[in-house]
């Protein structure tokens, strides 16, 4: 597999400053080694610029939207030229509005886009149920066509992608909206008591299952925030009660071994919040496992 590392450095969807210093936490960490090490050619481009105000600029409910449209708007366009050249592009964040411009690229060239979205939260508030005005609370509602009309068609086109071919993995902090969304769309969500009552094993058949029917290839939004907060210090949102590191990694083993992954993204690594930058090494070690590392 050829793969392309695109950062982006970008905190303005995020109530913490110092996500935008995740891109260079990630390398810090040894990522481009580790997928070397794998047998991955890896060709890093950088890291997408992102015009950052000194001072907050708010839209109706929507902190930095110009800002965070335009940074996605970029995105969508570098995730897509890696791809039509074959590569399979791995986004390091940066918050996770930053979905919006990886799943607009990806899309450009999977119709069918699966997506499985690790996180503490659901990312499915719009401008008229966000609680924070915060952008990064809303990117998979809006690849799903809900909100903001400038999330809604960055890379020009919506939807991105249907309800029936999400899975949102690892919640426990979902707003009054969110859950009313949920339930409208019919969403599929496994929440901290089924990844207690089920096992994560079970929960990823179930998954991988559910965004495998009906799809051409499935993308990972992996939110470091869905991992048990003891775990990976370094992010702005913690919330106990989450994903362990071994469920974690059972998790992108799986993932690896279904061999269905088109794309991938690992974000909200705070390093200002972190200690020893662990919660990067960590993402480090979810990623080996999701392009398939072994021991045997
Ligand atoms: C909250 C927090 N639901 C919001 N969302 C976070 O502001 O919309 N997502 N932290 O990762
Ligand atoms: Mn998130
Ligand atoms: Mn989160
Ligand atoms: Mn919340």
């Amino acid at each position: 597999k050829n793969v392309s590392i695109i950062g982006v450095g970008m905190d303005l969807g995020a109530d913490r400053r110092g996500v935008d210093m995740g891109p260079s936490a990630i390398r810090y960490a040894g990522v481009v080694k580790r997928l070397e090490g794998m047998g991955f050619s890896i060709k890093d481009i950088g890291d997408i610029v992102v015009n950052r105000p000194n001072q907050l600029v708010s839209t109706d409910h929507h902190k930095y939207l110009d800002q965070v449209v335009e940074a996605n708007t970029t995105l969508a366009a570098a995730v897509s030229k890696e791809m039509a050249e074959g590569r399979f592009p791995l986004v390091l964040g940066g918050d996770h509005s930053i979905a919006m411009g990886t799943i607009a690229g990806v899309t450009q060239h999977v119709k069918n886009l699966g997506v499985i979205w690790f996180d503490a939260h659901g990312d499915l508030n719009t401008g008229d149920t966000t609680p924070s005005g915060n952008i990064h609370g809303m990117p998979l509602a809006a690849s799903l066509g809900l909100g903001h009309e400038r999330l809604v068609n960055i890379g020009g086109f919506a939807p991105k992608i249907k309800a029936e071919n999400v899975v949102v993995l690892g919640a426990r902090d979902l707003d009054a909206g969110e859950r009313a969304l949920i339930k409208e769309r019919g969403i599929k969500v496994f929440t901290m008591h089924e990844i207690d009552r089920l096992g994560m094993a079970r929960v990823m058949e179930e998954a991988i299952a559910h965004v495998s029917k009906n799809t051409d290839g499935v993308h990972l939004s992996f939110d470091l925030d869905g991992l048990d907060p003891h775990e990976v210090p370094g992010v702005g949102t913690p919330v106990l009660g989450g994903i362990s590191y071994r469920e974690g990694h059972l998790a992108m083993e799986m993932l690896a071994e279904s061999d269905v992954l088109v794309s991938a993204e690992f974000v909200e690594v705070n390093p200002i919040l972190d200690r020893e930058n662990v919660t990067a090494r960590v993402a480090v070690a979810m990623m080996s496992s999701a392009f398939g590392d072994k021991l045997l």
